[in-house]
């Protein structure tokens, strides 16, 4: 092989000095002073993960285990619940928390504008942690409904770091990467007793999770009992407890079975006074009908708790979930709705029933759970730059495509009307 230089093309031979000089020689290394290397020169030169890199938290965002750290003042938290023992199907969404985390990966601050909402939400006003999560009892139920209404408690009580700037933002806010659903309860506990008044629910589900207890078999059980405690009936518990403001809720989504023979769990249901979507009203009033709907019903000042369960998307789509239902929603008909309600006043968020093990290689329905919570967090982020009486430019450059469409639409009415 020694002949391999000289058989070399003169013109490599001439190339050959410039590349012993390039870019495959590091340049010469001083030692870091004794001092230490300035810290804005480490931050400068290691603070960036790429999507891939890293320890896994929600969005590459700084992990602090919150509820031990009451000297980490915070605006938003994410928490995870891993909690699944109150499903009446598949068990797994304990593990949902990690998944949605792995799949939040290419959420990073240096790549995080929403292009819907005309902000970034990790470049932003608030401080937001992944907060870890909840350590959750899997073997009693009743103690784990006791640790997760502490721990939102104990989370809710802290002075948020930007306290009253924007001007509402009194305690700081979570959402809660579940979990199943029975999660929700232990939330409302918590704002209702912070917040001091009943919350309203909006609540994307493909189920009405209002269930009477008594609507599972229950032979062996005497009521009350902590089997009446389950992520289809925390809403019933809820409502008993008058933690959900009657009249103000909604459901959207809906396409459950009912049981029985008739109408009586809807009847169940009107009596806690939510508002019904179904799934299938997406075909006839479209994302922009639901929305109303949902406006309508709930306004802009309410205090609102906004539950999604991540099977109000079609199962061919978001697999991974304890109870699928098919016929559901769309990814992007529930991201267009989610974004078409961020004038909500919201006091805290969920994403459950992520259960990974039912997912797709492609980890399908752990990336909508994190869009979902990226949604969430655009809104709740976006509200607080308006009451800040900050501007969010939404005008955006080049092709209008859909406004295109709008006013050749416009241009042929004018023509039909001549
Ligand atoms: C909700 O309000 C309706 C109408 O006022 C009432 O009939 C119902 O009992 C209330 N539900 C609950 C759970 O308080
Ligand atoms: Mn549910």
């Amino acid at each position: 092989m020694l002949s391999f230089s000289t058989s070399l093309p003169l013109s490599l031979l001439l190339l050959l000095p410039f590349s012993w000089a390039s870019f495959y020689d590091n340049p010469e290394f001083d030692l870091p002073p004794e001092s230490g290397t300035p810290l804005d020169e480490l931050k400068a030169k290691w603070d960036t993960d790429w999507g891939f890199s890293g320890i896994s938290t929600f969005a590459h965002l700084r992990h602090v285990k919150c509820l031990t750290t009451p000297y980490e003042p915070f605006d938003i938290g994410i928490i995870g619940a891993p909690f699944d023992t109150a499903v009446s199907y598949r068990p797994g969404a304990r593990f949902g928390p990690r998944a949605i985390r792995a799949a939040s990966a290419r959420q990073t601050t240096f790549r995080g504008f929403n292009h819907r909402a005309g902000i970034n939400p990790y470049a932003s006003w608030p401080a937001v942690l992944d907060c870890g999560d909840i350590p959750i009892t899997p073997f009693d139920n009743a103690l784990a409904l006791h640790q997760m209404t502490s721990a939102y408690l104990e989370l809710l009580s802290r002075r948020p770091l930007s306290y009253t700037n924007p001007p509402s933002h009194k305690h700081p806010k979570l959402i809660t990467l579940g979990g199943d659903h029975s999660i929700a309860l232990p939330a409302l506990r918590a704002l209702e007793k912070t917040y001091g008044q009943p919350i309203a629910v909006l609540h994307f589900d493909a189920h009405l999770d209002t269930w009477h207890p008594g609507s599972y078999p229950s032979a062996w059980a005497n009521t009350p009992t902590q089997a009446d405690f389950t992520h289809g009936t925390m809403f019933w518990v809820a409502s008993e407890e008058g933690l959900i403001a009657n009249g103000s809720s909604v459901h959207a989504g809906l396409r459950t079975r009912l049981g029985g023979a008739d109408w009586g769990d809807y009847e169940n249901d009107e009596n806690q006074g939510f508002l019904r979507i179904e799934a299938d009203d997406i075909d006839a009033v479209g994302v922009s009908g639901i929305i109303d709907a949902i406006m309508d019903r709930m306004g802009t000042e309410r205090p609102v708790y906004l539950s999604v369960d991540i099977d109000v998307i079609d199962p061919g789509l978001a697999p991974g979930t304890g109870t699928p239902e098919p016929g559901g929603w769309t990814t992007r008909e529930l991201i267009g709705i989610l974004r078409g309600i961020e004038g909500l006043n919201l006091v805290g968020a969920d994403l459950v029933e992520v259960a990974p093990a039912y997912d797709g290689n492609g980890e399908g329905t752990a990336l909508a759970g994190a869009q979902v919570v990226y949604e969430i967090l655009t809104s709740m982020v976006k509200r607080g730059l308006k009451e800040r009486g900050e501007e969010v430019v939404l005008q955006k450059p080049g092709k209008h495509i859909a406004a295109a469409a709008a006013a050749k639409a416009k241009a042929k009415t004018a023509r039909d009307e001549l």
